[in-house]
Parts: C-alpha cells; sequence; structure tokens
C-alpha cells in the first residue's frame, strides 16, 4: 500500500510501536533546537542525566527570546546557555541571530529529518519537508540524551490545495482560513500534511507561515513535501546538498481530508482574543487602530519584509499608529539593509526593533490600555501582548502595513497594484554569529550565575492523593494564563521558586498565596486546557506548588505531556456535566490512585465536601503510568540509567 510523507518520515524513524492511529509509537530524532527561555531548563535537566554530550546529529540552542536585559538574570542566562552548548557538542546562535524557527529553517532544516524543539512552534520546519513537533524541555533533554520521542501515532489529514492564491491573498490567510473551520481544537491528536496542485504554488517561506500557525489547531504537527521549491529554498541558503526529494506515493491514505481552493480565499483576520476568532479583514475594515506590528516566526521572512518595505515605500506610516518592525533572523536584516530596504521602512516612520521574538511574547512594546493592535503574529490571547485590556488581531504582513499606512484596519486588496518581489540568487550567507562546540569538550567550564537554581527535587506519588480544589478556570485556558511570560516574568525561568510566585496571577492573584497555604491540592478546567506554548513551566511551577493532579474536560497536548513529565496528574471528566460538582475550596481525594492506575481499574474522585462520586477517566499509557507514579521523568529517567549502570557493572 501507497505512504503517505507521514508514514514515510515515521517509518524510516521508528523505534518502536505499529503505525496505527492511536497506538503509542517511538519514534528516533536527529535534530534537536531549544530557546533561551525554555533551554536553561532543558540544559539542566541534560546534565542531570550525565551524559557526556549530545547524541543526535545536530542540537541547536538559540537565544531569541529574553533579550530586553533589564537585569542580570537574562545575560547570566545566555552565558550559561552558551557555556553548556560548548561543553556538550551544541551549536550556540547568539542573541542577535534571528528567532529559533526561521534561523533553523535558513541554516539547518533538512527534508525527511526529524526535529524536536521546545518551543510550540517548532512546526515551522515543517514548510521544509521535517517532521517537526513541539514539546516540552525535558522530552528535548532525553532526545539529546539519544533516548526515541513517545508519541500516540496521529491521524494524518490531508490538507489539498488547489489553485492559486489571488493578489494580496497570503499564506497567512490559508492558515487563518484552516483555523476559522477547524478552530483551537481541530488539530488536536492529528497531523496536517499538505498536498494537491496548489501546493507547488507557495515558497517554503509560504509554507513554514503555515506550518508554524498549525500549532494554533493544537496539532502535533504540519508537513508539506520537499519538491522544487524546497530545492530552489536550499540553493538560496547554499545547501543545495541536504536536498531531497518527497512526495506521498499516489495510492497513499489518508485518515481526513480538508480540501481548499487557494483562489477563493481572501485576506482574513483572527480578532480578539483567540487565533481561531477569524473574519473577512473586508467585514472589519474602518476600526480604529493604536499599533501594528511586523515580525515573529509566523511571519518575519525576507519576502515579509520586503513586501512591507515596498508598501511603504515614499509614503508615511499614520500619525496615529506606532509601527514596529523585528526582522526574524540577522540573515534577512542584512538583505534589507544592503538592498536599501530597511531605509524605506526607516523613512516612512517604522520602529526597527531587534531581530527577536520582542512584542509576540510581550518583551516591549506592550500596547496602550484597552488599545488596538495588528499584528502579524500568531497568538493574540488575552494580556499577551503586556496590556492586559488590549485587542490584538492577527493578520498578514500586507494588511499589517496597509492598516498602518491608513491609520485603520485595511483590506490590502484596495492598496493598489499587486507587489511582486524579486528574490535574489542567493541569500546573505553569514554564520558568524553560531558558534560551533570546543574541540576539547571535556576542558570547558560551565558558567551558572545566580540567576541560574537547581531543579527542585520531585517524591514518587502516594498511594492516595488528597487536596483542596486550588482553583476552578473555564475552557481554553492557554499556558499564557497559567505561567505568564512577558518582561517581568520571564526573566525568572531559570529559577523555579521565583517564577513560582507568578502562576495563575492574571486569573486570580490569590492563587499562590491559596497554595501555599492549602500545601498544595486541584485543579479544575474546562475544554482545551493548557492550549498555547510549549514551556514546561506551566506545569514545573504549579508542581512546586503542590498540585497533584488537573481534571479537565479536556487537554492540549504538549502541556498534557508536560504535566505527566512533572508528576502532576492529568485526569478528564469521564462525563463532562460533573465539572460542574466541583468548586473552589471543595476538598477531594482519589483513593487507592496508584493501584487503580496500574491495574486499569476505574478511577473515582471523591468530592468529600460535597459527598459525591464522579468517575475520571485518562489516555495514560503504561510508560506514562510508571513516570507519574515515580515523580516524574527525570526521576523515571534515573531509575532506568541505574538499571543499565548495574547490568553494565
Ligand atoms: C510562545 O510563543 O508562547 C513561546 C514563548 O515561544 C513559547 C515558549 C515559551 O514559553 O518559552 C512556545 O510557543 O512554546
Ligand atoms: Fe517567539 Fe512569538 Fe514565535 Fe513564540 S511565537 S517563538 S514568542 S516569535
Amino acid at each position: 500500500m501507497g505512504k503517505n510523507i507521514v508514514q514515510k518520515i515515521f517509518s524510516s524513524h521508528l523505534v518502536s510501536g505499529k503505525l496505527k492511529v492511536g497506538e503509542e509509537i517511538a519514534i528516533s530524532v536527529d535534530q534537536t533546537l531549544t530557546q533561551d527561555a525554555t533551554g536553561t531548563m532543558a540544559y539542566l535537566q541534560f546534565e542531570a542525566m550525565g551524559i557526556p554530550k549530545v547524541k543526535t546529529k545536530l542540537s541547536v540552542s538559540y537565544v531569541d527570546h529574553n533579550t530586553l536585559q533589564t537585569g542580570f538574570e537574562n545575560f547570566d542566562d545566555h552565558l550559561f546557555l552558551q557555556s553548556i552548548a560548548k561543553k556538550y557538542d551544541i551549536y550556540f546562535s547568539k542573541p542577535g541571530n534571528g528567532i529559533c524557527h526561521q534561523v533553523h529553517l535558513e541554516r539547518f532544516s533538512v527534508p525527511g529529518e526529524t526535529l524536536l524543539g521546545s518551543d510550540s512552534h517548532t512546526p515551522t520546519c515543517g514548510g521544509l519537508g521535517m517532521i517537526a513537533i513541539g514539546v516540552g524541555g525535558l522530552d528535548v533533554a532525553i532526545a539529546m540524551a539519544g533516548g526515541p520521542f513517545y508519541i500516540t501515532m496521529p491521524k494524518v489529514v490531508l490538507v489539498k490545495l488547489s489553485g492559486a492564491l489571488r493578489p494580496w491573498v497570503t499564506a497567512k490567510d490559508v492558515i487563518l482560513e484552516i483555523l476559522r473551520r477547524l478552530t483551537v481544537k481541530g488539530g488536536v491528536g492529528k497531523i496536517f500534511e499538505y498536498g494537491g496542485e496548489g501546493v507547488k504554488t507557495l515558497t517554503v517561506t509560504e509554507r513554514a507561515t503555515i506550518t508554524n500557525m498549525g500549532a494554533e489547531l493544537g496539532a502535533l504537527t504540519s508537513i508539506f513535501p520537499s519538491d522544487a521549491q524546497t530545492k530552489k529554498y536550499l540553493k538560496m541558503q547554499g545547501r543545495e546538498d541536504v536536498w531531497t526529494p518527497l512526495k506521498a506515493d499516489a495510492s497513499a491514505k489518508y485518515d481526513e481530508v480538508v480540501e481548499i481552493d487557494l483562489s477563493t480565499l481572501e485576506p482574513l483576520i483572527a480578532r480578539p482574543h483567540s487565533p481561531d476568532n477569524v473574519c473577512k479583514v473586508s467585514e472589519i475594515k474602518g476600526t480604529k487602530v493604536n499599533q501594528v506590528c511586523i515580525g515573529s516566526c509566523t511571519n518575519s521572512s525576507y519576502h515579509d519584509l520586503m513586501v512591507s518595505a515596498s508598501m511603504l515605500k515614499g509614503r508615511s506610516v499614520h500619525p496615529d499608529v506606532s509601527l514596529t518592525i523585528s526582522p526574524g533572523s540577522r540573515q534577512v536584516l542584512e538583505m534589507i539593509s544592503q538592498n536599501g530596504a530597511l531605509a524605506d521602512m526607516i523613512a516612512a516612520g517604522a520602529r526597527i526593533i531587534e531581530v527577536a521574538c520582542g512584542p509576540c511574547i510581550g518583551m516591549g512594546q506592550a500596547p496602550p490600555s484597552g488599545g488596538v493592535s495588528v499584528r502579524s503574529f500568531n497568538r493574540n490571547f488575552e494580556g499577551r501582548s503586556g496590556t492586559a485590556d488590549a485587542q490584538v488581531y492577527l493578520v498578514s504582513p500586507e494588511t499589517a502595513i496597509a492598516t498602518a499606512i491608513n491609520g485603520v484596519i485595511s483590506d490590502p486588496r484596495d492598496f493598489g497594484d499587486p507587489i511582486v518581489i524579486k528574490y535574489p540568487k542567493s541569500f546573505i550567507i553569514d554564520d558568524s554569529l553560531i558558534i560551533p562546540p570546543s574541540e576539547k569538550l571535556e576542558e570547558v567550564s560551565i558558567i551558572r550565575g545566580p540567576n541560574i537554581k537547581p531543579l527542585p527535587k520531585k517524591e514518587p506519588m502516594p498511594d492516595t492523593v488528597k487536596g483542596d480544589v486550588l482553583l476552578k478556570v473555564g475552557d481554553n485556558i492557554t499556558t499564557d494564563h497559567i505561567m505568564p511570560a512577558g518582561a517581568k516574568v520571564l526573566p525568572l525561568r531559570s529559577n523555579i521558586p521565583a517564577i513560582s510566585e507568578f502562576v495563575f496571577e492574571k486569573v486570580d492573584k490569590d492563587f499562590v498565596k491559596r497554595a501555599k497555604e492549602k500545601g498544595g491540592g486541584f485543579l479544575i478546567g474546562g475544554v482545551n486546557y493548557g492550549q498555547g506554548s510549549s514551556r514546561e513551566h506551566a506545569a514545573l511551577a504549579p508542581r512546586y506548588l503542590g498540585v497533584k493532579a488537573v481534571i479537565v474536560k479536556s487537554f492540549a497536548r504538549i502541556h498534557r505531556a508536560n504535566l505527566v513529565n512533572f508528576g502532576i496528574l492529568p485526569l478528564t471528566f469521564e462525563n463532562e456535566n460533573d465539572y460542574n460538582l466541583f468548586d473552589l475550596g471543595d476538598t477531594i481525594e482519589l483513593p487507592d490512585i496508584k493501584n487503580r492506575l496500574k491495574s486499569k481499574t476505574k478511577i473515582i474522585i471523591k468530592n468529600i465536601t460535597k459527598s459525591e462520586e464522579v468517575k475520571v477517566t485518562h489516555t495514560l499509557t503504561p510508560r506514562e503510568i510508571d513516570i507519574l507514579c515515580v515523580g516524574g521523568l527525570l526521576n523515571y529517567q534515573a531509575q532506568i540509567c541505574n538499571v543499565c549502570k548495574k547490568e553494565d557493572a
């Protein structure tokens, strides 16, 4: 039987299991990436495993999130990361070199290989034919130590593209259309594989915009074939030698099919506060705007910035608008500075900010109170911009620039003749900000400033778990709600006791105090709990505060995996209405939980306060149950290593 692209790459990397939807499989990992905000934890965890150097084909550590440096913390982290990379055979991309996903696509992506990254937008490299998956830092640490990556075999959805995009309609509008149709939980348990005649009309950077924002669907990842467009892109990057063709067999089967005729799409916009709250730009054009931001790993490529510059050339940013532009990589910035496009942006009144994530994660450029911000980014969760009541919209760079010039949300189709961007024969290739590992790994010592605190230890799970409901939340809670980012909190990512003080800060100011007073307890939530980022701090910090189990209607994938990794039980209500039987402060108990998990007997929650008993369920594999029982993945891994050491002796 013919294979689709996902089956081809999974088969060539399969370590255990069968490629049957719903079964646990393990795949080998060729490449890993980390960024600084998740990287410090990942490397502390890697260090704890006592392995002399990484076992992957390639591992890269990026600094792109924490570059504001308002105190010593960020620079401390950078030095730690640089020294640890040098010691463990990892490439280090210095601050200023670019956003991890953009740089990885440019300089390291290889069609047909697997990539695990401690950032939810790792699927960006799927645009070049990689299986690229966003995970928590601990999963990356295990992969660097040579361990396989375990997943439940997802469904493979064919997104069949036909036709071609019309002028002023972009790749961003394609992914916004998919989000409009399927919603932020529509991709859970799925991989989106793009195919059909329309694929060949999209360049690699356009494809990368689509796979990047596929993360917002809750999907495991998204992937495009490797074809002539891929070859062309790699050639421009001086890396044609890594190109291999990759396409689905003619008789390949898929679990679902979504059809999109590219020629029918229009410019789209995601309204506050969710990437799936999508409508046509034409429906809300005329809305007054305070800020426009171009950048982020979704839309900061050479093409995106050249279109922006061409639209701005000879024009001015509207007097009531602040326009910021943050290029995705130093390569892009160097190219637009050499060809004059940067000068056009500056002349039009744009504020050029650092090559980094920047405003996307609330590191500066917070909008005014109640302000409207239109961004070429991928997430518009409430408060993420740094301003609690800001109204953030997500659009293509084309729509964003038309808006910046007019001062109101604008349909780019009203702008004038379409803009065609000519690519140079090759991009500027200058890898001088990518520091290779040391030739003498054993001689490198690690620089550990006072911001780097050791990992808290975790105890095994007791036989019965008891405590109070510390918080009850609704649907679609994001990791930005659980563990906020932004300029105040991000610098504390290497210090769990300090960052724990901010858990659920924007949801309930008393949460931390209550959790401490009660000595921990339980969280109750709705559907798609934990959507968004891969930050394991959204599990690590609650665990530090004593959270024992999270009981919800459904989970987002990466967060559920992070809960398991850090020894917090992820449980779901068997009957969703039972959610209503729990209130803040109720005392609840999971009797005999360890035995019930191991013997696969029904799990019961007793609500002692309300004298109620309800059934809960889970999707834990036997391996995950073992991990939870010993108190998390690090303890589990240590046990395995001890067994290996005894066998060796
Ligand atoms: C994000 O876009 O939310 C982040 C910041 O890149 C996160 C990672 C983090 O929280 O460090 C992500 O997407 O995984
Ligand atoms: Fe950085 Fe934003 Fe991309 Fe996250 S989504 S990696 S914060 S640019």
